[in-house]
Order: C-alpha cells, then sequence, then structure tokens
C-alpha cells in the first residue's frame, strides 16, 4: 500500500478547541489554549506521523467579525489557509449557534474552493448523549459535510473516528516533513507562546489582548542541563505595564513560574526564564509593530 499524506486545516469560531484537538492529536503541546476567544495568533503547523501516513494539520485563529488590526490579520491567515489544504476540518463548540453569523461566514468560505470538509461537534462531554442528534441534524442541513463527527477534544473521545476519516481522505503522496518534526515553529515561538498562555490565565479582561511576548535570547547548556530564556513581554500601556508586573512584582513572578514549570516539562531541561515588561504604544494597531512581533 503507498504511503498517504496531505494538509488538513483546522477552522473554525474562536473558542470552540480547536487547538486543544489539535494537541490530542498529536500527543504533544504544541499550541496554547485557554478559556478565552483568540487565543490562538498564528498560523501553527503540527505534524502527525502514522506509520504510513503523515497528516498535516494547520491550526488557525478563530474566524470572527472584527475591526482590529491585529485580529484581521488573524481571520486573514485563518481564511488563506482554506486554500492551501487538501482536506477542511471545521470544529464547532456545542455553545455555538448553528445560525450564528460567525459560522455563516465560514460556511461561505467553505463552498468557494469545494473541498472535502469533515465537521467536527467538540465539547460533546458537556451534554447528554440524547442532546446531540438534534445538534447533528441542525448541522447537516447547513452545509454538505463529508461526516459529521461528535467529538471531545479535551476527553478524546471520537478523535479515533475522526483520525480514520482524514486518513480516508489523504492522497498518496509523499512524507512533507521528517518524521521526528513535530510543528514548523521554533522553539522561541513556543517558548513565547506558553509565557502567552499563562498570561491568559493569570491576567483578567482585557490585558492578556494588549500582550505580546517576544524570546530575545535562548540559551542551551548541556553539562549543566539547563535552558536560559529571556524574554520580553510587551504592553500598549504604561498602566498595563503595572498589572502586568503586580504588586511587589508578584504578578510577574507567577507568570514567569508557571511558564518556566511548562518549558521544563516541554524541553526536559531545567531553565532559568527572565521576563522583561515593555511599553510598545498601540503595538496591535500598528503594522510596523505587528510585523515585528510576529503577526
Ligand atoms: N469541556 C470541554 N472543553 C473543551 C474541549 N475542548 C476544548 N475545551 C476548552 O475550550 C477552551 C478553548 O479551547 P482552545 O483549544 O483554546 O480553543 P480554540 O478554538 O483554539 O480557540 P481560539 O484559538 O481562541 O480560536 C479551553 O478552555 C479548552 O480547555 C472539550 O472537548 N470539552
Ligand atoms: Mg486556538
Amino acid at each position: 500500500m503507498s504511503f498517504l499524506s496531505g494538509f488538513i486545516a483546522i477552522v473554525g469560531p474562536p473558542n470552540v478547541g480547536k487547538s486543544t484537538l489539535l494537541n490530542k492529536f498529536l500527543g504533544q503541546k504544541i499550541a496554547i489554549t485557554s478559556p478565552r476567544p483568540q487565543t490562538t495568533r498564528n498560523r501553527i503547523v503540527g505534524i502527525y506521523n502514522g506509520d504510513d501516513c503523515q497528516m498535516v494539520f494547520i491550526d488557525t485563529p478563530g474566524i470572527h467579525q472584527t475591526r482590529s488590526l491585529l485580529h484581521k490579520g488573524m481571520v486573514r491567515s485563518a481564511k488563506a489557509s482554506l486554500g492551501e489544504v487538501d482536506i477542511i476540518l471545521l470544529v464547532v463548540g456545542l455553545e455555538e449557534e448553528a445560525q450564528s453569523d460567525e459560522l455563516k461566514i465560514i460556511l461561505g468560505l467553505l463552498k468557494k474552493p469545494a473541498k472535502p470538509a469533515i465537521l467536527a461537534i467538540n465539547k460533546i462531554d458537556l451534554i447528554k448523549k440524547e442532546r446531540l442528534l438534534p445538534i447533528i441534524e441542525a448541522y447537516s442541513k447547513l452545509h454538505c459535510f463529508d461526516c459529521i463527527i461528535p467529538i471531545s477534544a479535551l476527553c478524546g473521545d471520537g478523535l479515533e473516528i475522526l483520525r480514520e476519516e482524514l486518513k480516508k481522505r489523504l492522497s498518496p503522496g509523499p512524507q512533507f516533513f521528517p518524521p521526528e518534526m513535530h510543528t514548523d515553529k521554533s522553539e522561541e515561538f513556543l517558548i513565547a507562546e506558553i509565557i502567552r498562555e499563562r498570561i491568559y490565565y493569570e491576567t483578567r479582561e482585557e490585558l492578556p489582548y494588549s500582550c505580546a511576548v517576544v524570546v530575545e535570547r535562548l540559551e542551551e547548556d548541556p553539562a549543566r542541563d539547563l535552558l536560559t530564556v529571556m524574554a520580553v513581554i510587551c504592553v500598549e500601556k504604561a498602566s498595563q505595564k503595572g498589572m502586568i508586573i503586580g504588586k511587589n512584582g508578584k504578578m510577574i513572578k507567577k507568570i514567569g513560574r508557571g511558564a518556566r514549570i511548562e518549558i521544563e516539562k516541554m524541553f526536559s531541561l531545567r531553565v532559568y526564564l527572565e521576563l522583561f515588561v515593555k511599553v510598545e504604544k498601540k503595538w496591535s494597531s500598528d503594522t510596523g509593530s505587528l510585523r515585528r512581533l510576529g503577526y
């Protein structure tokens, strides 16, 4: 039998569990997740290597209506992914209404280059089985999906079935990436994201949306099993800098400690993490700053 491969875009509204699904598929954390929408800001490639297949997943920012320059760029990159893949995996959450405006936009996008589209209805761990059927029925009327699979990305339910359905739709093809490669992102990017994830968990309201993280120095000392990381958290206003640092530096210590533990897990190394906070005025609405910060 020939080797199968293909590119799969994971798209959907914000906060439905796209990144959680990617991580669960790969069995390792590539993409950060949080209970808040607009967590993912970049397209993130995650590579699944089976014995006889390679699935190249592209996790994308949630598609939503927005006016902010940062979010517009995020939505643009998510939409662009649809054109570049072989299979579209649309993820929706149960809190999503089948008639929501966001979903209408996304379904409109699926019509253009007609490609195999699989719908994964996520977070089924949150409801009783009997409530599922009407939901599946409602979605089946909206678009001619290749198949609809209820899943729980968190618990793993339905993921084997989903993997099989995806595999059926791969074509004979090469290994696009070497099998030891799990993502296209640099170590610096992954570490910056882990710090950003901590900010989503530790801070409130709009603050995480005003933060960007850049790793400025990364040094491994194999003799001491030590990874030294220096990273900068960019905020938009001086008042936000104060909030990130917190009273007596309490907040930044908390962010740093949480991130360090995660980075140690990811790299199986001891980590020395130094965090700085910098005000970069209105970075999220300035094209130059956005580019510099990797967006
Ligand atoms: N109960 C439950 N929660 C889930 C499941 N999958 C994801 N979540 C939670 O939903 C929230 C959003 O998950 P993410 O993976 O960050 O969602 P996303 O679609 O990538 O979000 P954006 O990147 O913001 O578009 C997190 O709090 C997850 O823990 C699931 O199967 N069940
Ligand atoms: Mg995400």
